[in-house]
Formats: C-alpha cells, sequence, structure tokens
C-alpha cells in the first residue's frame, strides 16, 4: 500500500498546550480518575487508529510502579522525519500539537475523522513528563517532553527536553509511549487495573483481531485480550451467563463508501432487551440514528420472514418492533466519518445518514442470511419469542382499557371490596393483598386504618380454567390491584401517582397460599415490574407458632426457632400451629403480621419474581412433562416445613 504523504494543510493548529492545563475540562472532562484514565485511552486510540489501518496488530499497556503508564504498539512506528513548514519531528508535532497528526483530514486515516479523542498532546500537556520511542527504518528514535513552572511560577506544558533524537538500531517497527500524569492536576490517583481491562476487552470486541495485553507491575497481574470472532463474541460474552435460544449469535459485517457496520444479534430466554452501540469504539448509550435505521430493518425482515415462512396468517397482525425485543442482545458497531454526536451526554448519534445506511445495510444481509436454508429454524425461534411478547402486549393493552376509566361505574365496584387507608399520603400507605374472604375481614379489624388498606382476594383467585398469565388479567381482583395501585401498566407504568409505597403479599403457609403469591408475583413481573424494581412489593411472613403462658406470649415464624421460644417461655407452655392466617384474631394478626415494629417482611427482588414465572409458566403450561419434573424437582407441597424453603425460593 502507497503511503499518502502529509503536508502543512492537513495539520489544524489551534492552540498551545498550556490551554490544556488551564481548562483540562474542556479537554478530557474531569481531573479525577475518569479523566486521569482519558489520557491513556487517547494514546491506546492513536495505536488502534494505526492497527485499523492494517499495520501491526498488538497493543501492550503496562502499569509502572512509579504511576506512570507504557503503552506500545507494533505498527509503522509515528513519522519521524521533519514537518515541511513546522520544522520539527512528526512525533513532536502529534506530542505538541493540539488536534494534530492528520486525524482531522478523512484522507489519510479512514474513519477516525471527528473522533472524541483530543490527541496525544492532551496527555503530554496533563503528564509530568512523556516519552516517546519509535522504532522505524531499522533505527530506533526518542525524544522526551516536560511540564513545569518556571521561577516566575510561569507553567509550561509539554515542552521537548530536546529534539527526536536516534538512539539505536532495531529491526522491529512501532510506537512505545510513557506517561506520568501530574499530580498537580490528579493528586495523587492511581490507574485501576480493573478499569483499564474492562475498557480494553470492549476495545478488542471491537476491533476483531485486535490483540490488547496489560501487566500491572504493583500486583504481577496480567491479561490479554484478542477475539477473532469480534462483535459476535461479544454477544457470546454478554449472554454467558444465560439460556440462549439458538447456539450462535446471527452475525454480518457490511460496508458503504466511508461506513462500516458490525452486527451480532442473540436471544435468550430473558425478557428484557441487553443491547449495546458503538460508534468508532465509543458507546453511544443514549442511542441514535443508526440504532433507529437496525430497528426498522431488524423488524420488517423479521416480519417478511414470518409470512414467507407461513408463520404469520395472512389475517394476523404484523408485529411491532417491541415484540423482536424480549430477550435480545444486540450488539451494533458503526465506525464512519464526520460523527456528530447529540443528547444529554453526548452519546447519541445524530447524522441522518447513518439511519439510511444501516437501514439499507441491515436489511440487505439479514434477508441474505434469512434466506439461507440453514437459518431457518433460527428465524422460527425468533418469531416463536415476538409470538409471546405480541400475546402479552395484547393482554396489557386489554387490561388496560378494563382498568382505564377511574370512575365508571365498573371500576367503582371493583375497588368497592377494597378497604382503602384514610390517608392519601402514598408514602407512608400500605396496601395487604390477603389470602381469603375470612383472613381479609379480620386484617380489615386488626390494621391501622390510617395508612393500611387491604384488599382480600377470594379463596382461590385463579381456577383451572384460568391457567395462563394473560388470562390471569381477566381476574377481577387482579383489575382491582391495578386500579388500587394507580400508577398504570405496562410500558406506561408511572410510579409517581403510586397510591401505596409497599404491596405485601399475606397468605397461608400451605400449597394454595404459595400458588397463589407465585401467581401475583408472576403477574407483578410481567406487567408491573417497575414496582418490583423500585422495591415496592414484600412477601409478608405470619408466624407458623404462638407460644405461650399466662400473661405471656411468644410467636415463632420458623420450626428452627420453636424450641428456644418454647425454652424461653419455660415449663406449662401451650403451643398453638397456625395453618393458616384465619386463625388468628385481629389483634393477634396486628401484633404478628401487620404492625411495622414488630412484622417480618422480605422483599421481592426482580430474580425472585422471574423465578416464580419460571415455576408458574411450567406449573400451568402446556408441556405437561416439564409441569411433572419441575414438581418432582422444586416442590413437596404436602410437608408444611417446605414452607419457609419455599419463600426463600420465592
Ligand atoms: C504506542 C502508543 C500509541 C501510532 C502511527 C503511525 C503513523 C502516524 C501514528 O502518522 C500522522 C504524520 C506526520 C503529523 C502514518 C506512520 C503514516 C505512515 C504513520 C501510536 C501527523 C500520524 N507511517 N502510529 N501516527 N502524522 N501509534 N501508538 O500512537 O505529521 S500514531
Amino acid at each position: 500500500m502507497a503511503e499518502k504523504k502529509y503536508d502543512a494543510k492537513d495539520i489544524v493548529v489551534l492552540e498551545g498546550l498550556d490551554a490544556v492545563r488551564l481548562r483540562p475540562g474542556m479537554y478530557i472532562g474531569t481531573t479525577g480518575i475518569k479523566g486521569m484514565h482519558h489520557l491513556l485511552w487517547e494514546i491506546v486510540d492513536n495505536a488502534i487508529d494505526e492497527i485499523s489501518n492494517g499495520y501491526g496488530d498488538t497493543i501492550r499497556i503496562t502499569l509502572e510502579q512509579d504511576g506512570s503508564a507504557t503503552v506500545e504498539d507494533n505498527g509503522r512506528g509515528i513519522p519521524v522525519d521533519e514537518h515541511p513548514t513546522l520544522h520539527k519531528s512528526g512525533v513532536e508535532v502529534v506530542y505538541t500539537t493540539l488536534h494534530a497528526g492528520g486525524k482531522f483530514n478523512n484522507e489519510n486515516y479512514k474513519f477516525s475523522g471527528g473522533l472524541h479523542g483530543v490527541g496525544a498532546s492532551v496527555t503530554n500537556a496533563l503528564s509530568k513528563w512523556c516519552k516517546v520511542w519509535v522504532y522505524k527504518g531499522g533505527q530506533e528514535y526518542f525524544i522526551g517532553f516536560h511540564s513545569y513552572a518556571d521561577e516566575n511560577g510561569k507553567m509550561h506544558s509539554g515542552i521537548p527536553v530536546e529534539p527526536l533524537k536516534k538512539i539505536g538500531k532495531t529491526n522491529k517497527t512501532g510506537t512505545k509511549v510513557s506517561f506520568l500524569p501530574d499530580s498537580d492536576m490528579f493528586g495523587n490517583l492511581k490507574f485501576n487495573f480493573d478499569t483499564i481491562c474492562t475498557r480494553a476487552r470492549e476495545l478488542a470486541f471491537l476491533n476483531k483481531g485486535l490483540k490488547i495485553e496489560l501487566y500491572d507491575t504493583i500486583t504481577g497481574k496480567e491479561e490479554k485480550y484478542h477475539y477473532e470472532g469480534g462483535i459476535a463474541d461479544f454477544a457470546e460474552y454478554l449472554v454467558a451467563e444465560k439460556t440462549k435460544l439458538f447456539a450462535k449469535p446471527v452475525y454480518f459485517h457490511a460496508e458503504d463508501k466511508n461506513f462500516d457496520l458490525e452486527v451480532a444479534i442473540i436471544y435468550t430466554d430473558s425478557y428484557t432487551e441487553n443491547s449495546f452501540s458503538f460508534v468508532n469504539n465509543i458507546p453511544t448509550i443514549e442511542g441514535g440514528t443508526h440504532e433507529t435505521g437496525f430497528r426498522t430493518a431488524f423488524t420488517k425482515v423479521m416480519n417478511d420472514f414470518a409470512r414467507t415462512n407461513n408463520l404469520l396468517k395472512e389475517k394476523e397482525q404484523n408485529f411491532l418492533g417491541e415484540d423482536f425485543r424480549e430477550g435480545i442482545t444486540v450488539v451494533l458497531n458503526v465506525k464512519m466519518t464526520n460523527v456528530q454526536f447529540e443528547g444529554q451526554t453526548k452519546t447519541k448519534l445524530g447524522n441522518p445518514e447513518a439511519r439510511t445506511l444501516v437501514e439499507n445495510l441491515t436489511t440487505r444481509e439479514l434477508t441474505r442470511i434469512f434466506a439461507e436454508k440453514k437459518n431457518v429454524s433460527i428465524g422460527e425461534i425468533i418469531i416463536g419469542k415476538a409470538k409471546g411478547a405480541a400475546k402479552v402486549r395484547e393482554a396489557a393493552k386489554k387490561a388496560k382499557e378494563l382498568t382505564r376509566a377511574k370512575n365508571s361505574a365498573e371500576n367503582f365496584n371493583l375497588v368497592g371490596k377494597l378497604a382503602a387507608s384514610s390517608s392519601k399520603k402514598g408514602a407512608q400507605c400500605e396496601l395487604f393483598i390477603v389470602e381469603g374472604d375470612s383472613a381479609g375481614g379480620t386484617a380489615k379489624q386488626g390494621r391501622d386504618r390510617r395508612f393500611q388498606a387491604i384488599l382480600p382476594l377470594r379463596g382461590k383467585p385463579l381456577n383451572a380454567e384460568k391457567k395462563r398469565i394473560d388470562q390471569v388479567l381477566a381476574n377481577e381482583e387482579i383489575r382491582t390491584i391495578i386500579s388500587a395501585l394507580n400508577a398504570g401498566m405496562g410500558e406506561e407504568m408511572d410510579l409517581s401517582s403510586l397510591r401505596y409505597n409497599k404491596v405485601i403479599f399475606l397468605s397461608d403457609a400451605d400449597q394454595d397460599g404459595f400458588h397463589i403469591r407465585a401467581i401475583l408475583l408472576t403477574f407483578f413481573f410481567r406487567y408491573m415490574r417497575a414496582l418490583i424494581n423500585e422495591g415496592h412489593v414484600y412477601i409478608g411472613l405470619p408466624p407458623l407458632y404462638r407460644v405461650s403462658k399466662k400473661n405471656y406470649t411468644e410467636y415463632v415464624y420458623s420450626d428452627a426457632e420453636l424450641p428456644e421460644a418454647i425454652n424461653r417461655v419455660g415449663k406449662g407452655y401451650e403451643l398453638q400451629r397456625y395453618k393458616g392466617l384465619g386463625e388468628m384474631n385481629a389483634v393477634q394478626l396486628w401484633e404478628t403480621t401487620l404492625d411495622p415494629e414488630r412484622r417480618n417482611l422480605i422483599q421481592v427482588t426482580i430474580e425472585d419474581a422471574a423465578e416464580a414465572e419460571k415455576m408458574i409458566t411450567t406449573l400451568m403450561g402446556d408441556d405437561i412433562d416439564a409441569r411433572k419434573d419441575y414438581i418432582n424437582e422444586h416442590a413437596n407441597f404436602d410437608r408444611e416445613d417446605d414452607f419457609l424453603k419455599n419463600y426463600k425460593k420465592l
């Protein structure tokens, strides 16, 4: 490949390095640990640029004992010849001129134009010293820079100690840079090896074939990253702990003029999306035009696939984009020139052309991929997942319609069974969902009506016919819960109008109670996930025993604690075993289960709810074998002692 010649017009001289010291925030964001790491990434970026252009393959990062860092690549080596107008070596130009290095001229570097990087000179400006070795044409060259205050206290930033000089012979090519972040700027901050490893691994995923080696001389820790699969390996890495729905990510790489696109798609059995996009190696956290283009193309190609393969009947509606998001992991990797970042944190791609380019390339590549016989089964799996999501979406819509009209006569009826709290201040109010009409009645008497509301659920709110979770929404009690909470449901759930800060399930310590609780958790998981995520959902633990003598009473919440309690109460004790909430009177229920000072609550986590859903879908689904397996593995409902174990599982 013929090397391009550089001349003065390639270099835009903006300001001197002292400007960087004066306002470091303008160049590296902060003078905290993040800003200090930025110094390192500026140098690494240059090495990646060189390797992406086809020169060299390895970057080695070393954290030194004195707090400095060293980066070495095996590219061509930064040019050492004299710059035509500036009369300094190319290396000196790169390290002393802001925005220098032809970086902002697209002819010389295919994709680095407009990169976030402000250049290696910023690293030099904010370092106590910076040393550069160049290996090129059989020679080893060296130049050192330093920053210091003169006798008048004036700062001098990134000044060459002497011009570039030859220091020996070598048969390797490349560049090596060492620098010590200036403690006047960064205090006594130290590089964090783990942080650097995380980003280095990400860079290795994003730049297929790139080898990054890291070495911490202080701890002796060493890491190496190299992914021949690029972002396909990234996608695999992201789902490593989950259950994949097919073996290998759907992957393609496509190019257009000055535009490079790489996509990897994998699905898991999860219900959330876990996707990441990048432009010129920078995470686009706020998304942007490239993501929009991808989504449009993916939705269209998959709908076409479903039609072609008779997976959608003629009368059936197309899938929506959101139907394809459950359980998806996408890695989108774009390299392009003249990027425009927008948004609150400047992490949103704004270029309108990226949208059409990604959309067209994705449509072309995915159409090709899913037309191949060997990929049809993957397409079918994706459509199957989307079908489940679409069904839930439609059910949620129906339920919402049913609960929307707050003042409708129907709704008035629904909340009729709810014993509301007298306080309307959501922050202090609690909604108890109580299994059984009789326990519900007791709870209504026993509660502190100022802030506690009771909603009784009839013995079994869901009979055998109402098996599917979408049918659960047809249930009257469920709809009552939705309207009582007053925060909507699904995607549009809005917790700012939430009527109760805590939602607490109270159910019996038996099979039915366990089952009802799991159904309710599944419902919350599916339709009110925000409520669980924000920690509003609890399980109330009623006592298992009452141990008493004359004027002394203890309540016991687990079998393990029983012997000690009996010991404490002493000879002549009376033991009562509670088989259900209904066996307690109002005072006892208050003392043991309702009173915030004395009760036991378990906060429900999203993992708990996901596990409940898994159990419910297995227990209620159509797969009889799976159901039998699950019951054999997990539950022995005949033994009440399993109660606590089951609580832990939930
Ligand atoms: C190890 C730490 C960081 C780099 C190169 C290679 C070239 C280069 C770098 O050119 C443009 C030209 C002179 C100022 C390009 C070598 C063309 C031919 C290069 C790095 C602008 C920059 N031969 N390797 N820059 N210069 N590695 N690693 O920085 O006028 S930067």
